[in-house]
């Protein structure tokens, strides 16, 4: 779709984009469920990049401690205590620009590990070198999560240390590898809606879709250059939702950080447009989730399930 059609759905008026999305939604996903991933960040803060979102980016002074890579045994225990909570993903992250060969050994460790548990697998660790995607596949790595964060006009005011097209260089690496994309985007870092329109646009141009697209909310941290952003309009994020599942029929569109400053009204309205993920569990990276049971119990009054395993595995 070129970038004026994209522009068009957005434009459409409310509740026709929302019946649109919903009837995309529902003959792609019939029975609706909702599929969750839990994140562990398996090496926080003290990174080098200038990211203006992060809190873990060495450049600011932000609330975030810099820690060592976690031990695999440390790992394993927070992905069993995530099975066990009824994440079917979990998801390590990591605050590099990218990893050394040697750190990538010890994720590729945790990932074999996080498999043998029945977990589908997630990693977040920054761009990729040469035969790195390659390690990660062969250690049992289902997803990689690399966000193209916004527009591409937009990109070089929030991050200064790497290009989009780096970026689009590594997920171009990791789909080559055999991997499955989830990438995504932030709102509220200032934008325009053209500027959304771009990202949606952007991901549409990966070749295959991304099977995941995280649609964040920014959670502005204190010390980072965009802790004062203002916040981006409700409808506006719901919209967006909405163009996304209709541009990706069948991937999960994730409703991922920022819902701790939703209400569950607006978190069943980005349901209903599309999304089909959370993030589950007490913890972001460094940043915090609504508790598990409070989702369990959004899902029960809404009538959705989570999404089990098997139907997780398939996409
Ligand atoms: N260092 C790796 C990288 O940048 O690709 C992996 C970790 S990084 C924290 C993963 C993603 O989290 C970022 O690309 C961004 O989209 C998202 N993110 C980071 N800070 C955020 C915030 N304050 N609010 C919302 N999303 C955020
Ligand atoms: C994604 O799109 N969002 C996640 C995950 N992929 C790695 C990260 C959200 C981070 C929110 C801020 C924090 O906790 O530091
Ligand atoms: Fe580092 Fe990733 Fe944060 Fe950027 S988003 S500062 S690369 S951890």
């Amino acid at each position: 779709m070129e970038r004026g059609d994209i522009a068009a759905l957005f434009g459409l008026p409310f509740f026709e984009l929302l019946h649109r999305a919903h009837g995309v939604h529902e003959a792609s996903f019939p029975g609706g469920g909702v599929q969750l991933s839990t994140l562990l960040s398996v090496k926080t803060g003290g990174c080098s990049e200038d990211c203006g979102y992060c809190a873990q980016s060495a450049r600011y002074s932000t609330p975030v401690e810099a820690g060592r890579l976690m031990d695999t045994e440390a790992v394993l225990a927070e992905a069993r205590r995530a099975a066990a909570a009824g994440a079917t993903r979990f998801c390590m992250g990591a605050a590099w620009r990218g990893p050394s060969d040697r750190d990538l050994e010890r994720v590729a460790e945790m990932v074999a590990g996080v498999k043998a548990l029945g977990l589908e697998t997630c990693a977040t660790l920054g761009l990729l070198g040469p035969g790195q995607a390659e390690r990660l596949k062969g250690a049992g790595l289902d997803y990689y999560n690399h966000n193209l964060d916004t527009s591409r006009e937009l990109y070089p005011e929030v991050v200064g240390t790497r290009a989009y097209d780096d970026r689009l260089g590594t997920l171009e690496a990791a789909r080559d590898a055999g991997l499955k994309l989830c990438c995504g985007g932030i709102l509220g870092m200032g934008e325009s809606r053209d500027d959304r329109v771009g990202l949606l646009h952007e991901l549409s141009l990966l070749g295959a879709p991304p099977e995941s697209v995280p649609i964040n909310r920014l959670v502005p941290i204190p010390g980072t250059p965009l802790e004062g952003a203002a916040p981006v309009d409700d409808f506006e994020f719901v919209r967006t939702i909405a163009v996304a599942r209709i541009l990706f029929p069948k991937s999960h569109v994730r409703l991922s950080a920022g819902r701790e400053s939703m209400d569950d009204a607006l978190q069943a309205l980005c349901l209903y447009a599309g999304a089909n993920s959370i993030f589950y569990g007490d913890r972001l990276l460094t940043t915090g989730n609504p508790r598990s049971e409070k989702d369990l119990a959004l899902l029960r009054r809404l009538d959705l399930r989570p999404e089990p395993l098997t139907e997780a595995a398939r996409t």
